[in-house]
């Protein structure tokens, strides 16, 4: 098992220490550090500081080495925000600074973008996605939308804080077959299960799948809302939506 001292980034490792209370997050983080290459905890370090510069120089080094952009993403930039989350979470950060920290985490995700997205071929299905109503999160809404495009779909972002008519809306307009939902609050969740009914209530669920995410929501919440699918993370959420797509792979 890895342990604290294997961690080859001081300031990631000294935050960790101080700041990681719970045994199994810090036993989940200090696994992952470890095993995640120096420069790209030099990203994490950044994002985890807010140095919004310094996160993009660090991505277009990484990915000029030659680092995969997924990897970048994964132990890079994703990484550095997990420590973020724990923070917030426990009262030793607040709202500006976790917004600095979102905005070094998109200077990053800038790059790794148009990686992810290249794709020259014909799209696999028109999918919709959003944050639903009153909930204003979109980081890992952007980064499905980002492997989604990647792995090949055409996808229409409607942003945040979305009305269950305007998905209704953008799926009429743009004949999308898949939805996607993201909540990232307990009060904004049963948003979804509202966004389906609205969906019932316009005679048009038969027309479309729904795959729904977010940190808060879990399978059998999606189950006792009524979506077709509960994707944990945006490697699932591409995944998902093939198998929604009836698409291979
Ligand atoms: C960044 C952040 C913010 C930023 C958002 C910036 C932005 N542009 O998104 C700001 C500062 C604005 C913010 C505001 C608030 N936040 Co906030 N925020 C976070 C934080 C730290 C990180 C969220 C994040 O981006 N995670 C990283 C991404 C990559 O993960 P993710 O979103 O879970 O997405 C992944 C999966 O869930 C999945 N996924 C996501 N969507 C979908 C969709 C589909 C279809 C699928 C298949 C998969 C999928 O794939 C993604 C990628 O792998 C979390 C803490 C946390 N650990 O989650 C709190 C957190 C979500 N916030 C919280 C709170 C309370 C708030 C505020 C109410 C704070 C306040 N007092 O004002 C406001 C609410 C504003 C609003 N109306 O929405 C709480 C929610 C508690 C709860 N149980 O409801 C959390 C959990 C922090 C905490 N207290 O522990 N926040």
């Amino acid at each position: 098992m890895a342990e604290l001292a294997d961690i080859p980034n001081e300031f990631i490792k000294n935050e960790l220490d101080e700041f990681v209370e719970r045994e199994d997050e810090r036993a989940e983080l200090i696994d992952l550090y470890s095993r995640s290459a120096p420069h790209l905890l030099e990203i994490g370090a950044a994002i985890l500081s807010g140095r919004n510069e310094d996160a993009d120089r660090l991505t277009v080094e990484a990915l000029e080495r030659g680092t995969g952009a997924l990897e970048v993403m994964d132990d890079g930039l994703i990484a550095g925000m997990a420590l973020v989350g724990i923070k917030f979470r426990e009262n030793f950060i607040f709202v500006p600074e976790v917004l600095a920290c979102a905005r070094a985490m998109k200077a990053g995700m800038v790059h790794i973008e148009p990686i992810l997205s290249a794709s020259g071929i014909e799209p696999l299905a028109k999918v919709i996605m959003g944050t639903v109503k009153g909930d204003l999160h979109d980081i890992g809404k952007n980064l499905c939308i980002m492997l989604l495009r990647g792995a090949g779909f055409e996808v229409i972002d409607l942003g945040v804080d979305t009305s269950a008519d305007e998905f209704i809306d953008a799926v009429e307009e743009h004949g999308a077959t898949l939805v996607g939902m993201s909540a990232l609050l307990t009060t904004t969740m049963p948003n979804m299960g509202r966004t389906i009914d609205a969906f019932i209530d316009a005679d048009v669920r038969d027309d479309v799948k729904i795959m729904v995410g977010g940190a808060p929501v879990t399978p059998e919440f999606a189950d006792e809302m009524g979506a077709d699918a509960y994707g944990d993370n945006a490697v699932e959420c591409v995944q998902v939506a093939k198998r929604l797509a009836g698409v291979a792979g």
